[in-house]
């Protein structure tokens, strides 16, 4: 195992005994929830993978190790703490280096999980092309992972925060696959529709299992991302949502909120301007995708058996 990495038993007892694992990231508790929501949702996470077969990991790098599977006290610190950052990509040799502690976004995440030959993570919503991009060149560092790291996301599609076009766009052209779960519409995060259609639909978690297995025997690196939509009944009312978004995204604005803080500023704010509806609807969704995720390596696990 690479050196820079603990493994809790749990995990390391799994992997020893050949079980699915199921990554999951540190960002949605430190920085894209508010406490005490945050721990419980991080705890039902993991309760939901084990209750479905598989073994959690909840990632996130505390005093300059990379954690994969956390103990109480350790999800108590990432949910709690003023001082955790928030890595991606190029954040990792410095957080390591330095002995800091930091929540993983989907890209670290990613990059830990691979390290853990862990295949599949879940997660709320991927980062992506941020509107107005053409300016700010803002694109998260997620989309190069999805396109890079051998590691299987599940998510609700990307938050309409995003130009979710231009997401999709940039998929493409780094030949991530698209796939939607159940679905043809790629969602949007708080909605089941986005308008934007994906190019494969699976019926189940068997042929997702399939389409991820066939990339990594290919030789395509890279990640494939399967589009779980919120389920019907905890989905936002899209005109209601929109606004929300729209004016926490003048908000946003006004303040100049730039870089890594736009995303966890714009989800709380869509959090105030909803009354704690949009809070309540990412709950939902992630608990989705951990379902769906747990049966899917599941599956990918008896393929590779
Ligand atoms: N989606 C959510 N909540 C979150 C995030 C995404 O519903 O907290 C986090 C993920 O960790 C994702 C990160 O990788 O936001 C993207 O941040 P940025 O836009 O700065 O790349
Ligand atoms: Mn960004």
């Amino acid at each position: 195992m690479n050196k820079f990495i603990n493994l809790s038993q749990e995990v390391k007892k799994a992997m020893e005994e050949g079980k699915p694992v199921v990554a999951l990231e540190s960002t949605i508790i430190s920085h894209g929830m508010p406490y005490p929501e945050n721990i419980e949702t991080a705890k039902t996470l993991e309760n939901i993978i084990r209750e479905h077969g598989a073994i959690p990991a909840t990632i996130a790098i505390i005093n300059g190790r990379i954690k994969i599977g956390l103990s109480k006290e350790e999800l108590e610190f990432m949910a709690t703490s003023k001082e955790i950052l928030k890595a991606s990509r190029r954040d990792l040799p410095a957080v390591l280096a330095k002995g800091f502690s930091a929540a993983t976004t989907v890209s670290a995440t990613m990059i830990c999980a691979n390290l853990a030959s862990i295949k599949v993570f879940v997660t709320g919503g991927i980062g992506g092309v941020h509107r107005g991009a053409e300016q700010t060149f803002d694109i998260s560092a997620d989309l190069q992972e999805l396109a890079n790291t051998d590691v299987a996301v599940v998510c609700a599609g990307a938050k309409a925060i995003l130009d979710l076009p231009r997401t999709l766009e940039y998929l493409e052209t780094f030949g991530v696959p698209v796939v939607g779960f159940k679905t043809w519409e790629f969602p949007a995060f708080y909605t089941r529709e986005s308008g934007l259609k994906v190019d494969y639909k699976v019926d189940d978690e068997i042929e997702a299992a399939k389409i991820i297995k066939t990339k990594w025997d290919l030789g395509l690196k890279g990640g494939v991302l399967i589009a779980n939509p919120i389920p019907e009944e905890y989905a936002l009312d899209k005109a209601y949502i929109d606004k929300a978004i729209e004016d926490a995204l003048y908000e946003a604005e006004k303040r100049n909120i730039k870089g890594k803080e736009i995303t966890p500023f714009l989800l709380d704010k869509i959090k105030d301007l909803t009354q704690g509806e949009s809070l309540k609807a990412n709950i939902e969704l992630v608990k989705n995708n951990a379902f769906v995720g747990a049966k899917i390596a599941i599956e990918l696990n008896k393929l590779y058996k």
